[in-house]
């Protein structure tokens, strides 16, 4: 693809361990992993990729694999450990270096502010839950924006609220681990508030600076034929995707999904203007589409994620199906005509197996082409996607899955700290080399 930025993403708390070091205060992931029975094995991110102390390699990787954009995300207990007042210079200091390796290298980098690691002092006083987040998060975009902003120009303020908002405060199986409606709405109404702040106090810290939000797209399709299941995956793809697209891009939370729920998060005058942010760009994950039922028993929202039978799953049991890709990067183009798009990220994980010093994924291989050619073909139909990011530079530590899935482009000797680069960062390199000529 012409005038395509090809990246590589990676998160803090997955990659960088160091937990302990340098001043870094204790973030809910650090909680979440220590409380049994929450993580895989009772895996931790203490260590996980220690890209605190090996960055170096790791971006030389990048430099190998010829990729044009970083995009990497910010521990805010790691710069302001208790997440407001005091800064950690230590912190700042990580990241000055990082951004410095990366822009030597010819690399773009691309922050991500929030990738899910609050400090539990926050945590401790309602986390997302409370209003006055709003406020902690701009003091925290501040002190980003005025320390990077000279060599950033390309910000998002969250990735994935769903996860942040459903998966820790409704299902309870991420961090913060609460399972309560009231407070998740509340949560994903704080964090989408957050997020429209946060967007002024960087434009107006920032000169030529790009802005925008990562969020996870799962589109929904029914089970079956009844008008009862096409209800149901409407519904999930209010509550899985329209909850945070709509009031981003200046639309009411879906009605739909207020009246199935019979709850609404608290809503202040002036706060839906204030989401809805103009922005430069939005960023689109994307791994799987979903299968979805009609609850008969009157539960508020419906069955999502019904197996199906005879399709391809990856070793994460998350359905390939890479035209539901293209099918929605075009409707999101459709119905919120974002000024640019990115997908910012995008990969599958399998059992890879290290067998005489070398990884053949060749089914990643086979996801990548599939889900750059969905990309390619939603361009065609006019959406105005300019970028990819594969997901994910290393292995890493795959939240409540702890070590067990590997979605790292180069593999990762967790005892060694060892990097092999995989069959497939062999085939992104290439793809990238026979773009150049
Ligand atoms: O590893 C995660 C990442 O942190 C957020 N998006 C999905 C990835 C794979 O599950």
């Amino acid at each position: 693809m012409k005038d395509f930025i090809y990246g590589v993403a990676t998160s803090s708390y997955q990659i960088e361990g160091a937990a302990f070091e340098d001043g870094r205060g204790i973030s809910i992931w650090d909680t979440f992993s220590r409380t049994p029975g929450k993580v895989a094995n009772g895996d931790t991110g203490d260590v996980a990729c220690d890209h605190y102390h090996r960055y170096k390699e790791d971006l030389d990787l990048m430099k190998w694999l010829g990729v044009s954009a970083y995009r990497f995300s910010v521990a805010w207990p790691r710069v302001i450990p208790n997440g407001i007042g005091k800064i950690n210079q230590f912190g700042i200091d990580f990241y000055d270096r990082l951004i410095d390796g990366v822009l030597e290298r010819g690399i773009e980098p691309w922050l991500t502010i929030y990738h899910w690691d609050l400090p539990q002092a926050l945590q401790d006083r309602g986390g997302w839950a409370n209003r006055e987040i709003t406020e902690w998060f701009s003091e925290y975009t501040g002190l980003l924006a005025n320390r990077f902003g000279d060599r950033v120009k390309r910000w998002m303020t969250l990735n994935e609220p769903l996860c942040s908002a459903w998966i820790g405060h409704l299902y309870g199986e991420m961090a913060p681990g609460i399972r309560n409606l009231k407070t998740a709405l509340d949560a994903s109404h704080h964090l989408l508030l957050s997020h429209g702040r946060a967007v002024d106090v960087i434009r107006s810290s920032i000169k030529e600076v790009k802005v925008g939000i990562v969020i996870n797209v799962t589109p929904a399709v029914p089970v079956g034929e009844s008008a009862e299941d096409k209800r149901a995956a409407d519904l999930a793809d209010g509550f899985d995707n329209r909850w945070f697209l709509n009031p981003v891009f200046g639309k009411s939370y879906p009605e739909d999904v207020l009246q199935a729920l019979g709850e609404s998060p608290a809503i202040e005058a002036g706060d839906m203007k204030e989401i809805a942010k103009d922005l430069d760009f939005l960023g689109v994950n994307f791994y799987f589409r979903q299968t979805v039922k009609y609850d008969a028993t009157g539960k508020p929202l419906p069955i999502k994620n019904v197996r199906r039978e005879n399709v391809k799953r990856t070793f994460m049991d998350w359905e390939v199906h890479a035209p539901a890709f293209a099918e929605y990067l075009t409707r999101i183009h459709r119905l919120y005509a974002p000024k640019e798009m990115y997908v910012t990220e995008n990969g599958s994980a399998w059992d890879d197996r290290l067998v005489n010093g070398k990884i053949e994924d060749d089914e990643r291989i086979s996801y990548f082409k599939e889900h750059l050619a969905a990309i390619e073909s939603a361009r065609e139909a006019g959406a105005p996607i300019n970028g990819y990011f594969a997901w994910s530079l290393l292995d890493n530590f795959e939240w409540t899955y702890g070590y067990e899935k590997r979605f790292g482009l180069v593999y990762v000797d967790y005892k060694t700290q060892e990097r092999i680069p995989k069959k497939s960062a062999h085939h992104y390199r290439q793809l990238l080399l026979d773009r150049a000529t």
